[in-house]
């Protein structure tokens, strides 16, 4: 009978426990704010008045002085010096052209490989002399493009 009258007890608590909790849940929801409406979406393309208005000026490189593109044009390294290796090295391309046999030295015949090879290609005749029918062939070429007179 204990048993009975416990369980009955234990069973109005929970009840009871959960209409508390119920009307809580309640109170709280009547409680909050109405939930806000969504406001219409502009249908439109966005557009502003920008009469009479103007935006900053849009970033621009500074130009470089004539005298700076030259200084640059040297300093590889661009530790805004100068070393003796860097100025020489304007050089080295046309050195090595010349340099046939790439052996760091500029022998007189490479130094004047140009003209050497307009002697032997005007000596017809391979005698390692030049007579003036044959020197007449290493004339420069008359430009195509006529000289200013300005
Ligand atoms: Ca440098
Ligand atoms: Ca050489
Ligand atoms: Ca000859």
């Amino acid at each position: 009978m204990n048993r009975i009258v416990l369980g009955a007890f234990g069973a109005l608590v929970l009840l009871a426990v959960g209409l508390f909790w119920l009307q809580g849940r309640a109170e709280v929801e009547a409680g909050a704010p109405p939930p806000v409406a969504p406001s219409p979406r502009p249908t439109g393309l966005p557009s502003a008045d920008v009469a009479g208005l103007e935006g900053p000026a849009p970033p621009e490189a500074t130009e470089l002085s004539r005298e700076q593109r030259r200084f640059f044009r040297y300093d590889r390294d661009r530790d805004l010096k100068i070393t003796r290796a860097e100025m020489l090295s304007t050089r080295t391309d046309a050195f090595r052209d010349l340099d046939a046999d790439g052996n760091n030295l500029l022998t007189f015949e490479e130094w004047a490989v140009t003209t050497a090879q307009r002697f032997d290609s005007a000596d017809t005749d391979g005698n390692r002399e030049l007579t003036q029918k044959e020197f007449a062939t290493t004339a420069p070429r008359p430009s195509s493009t006529p000289r200013c007179n300005c």
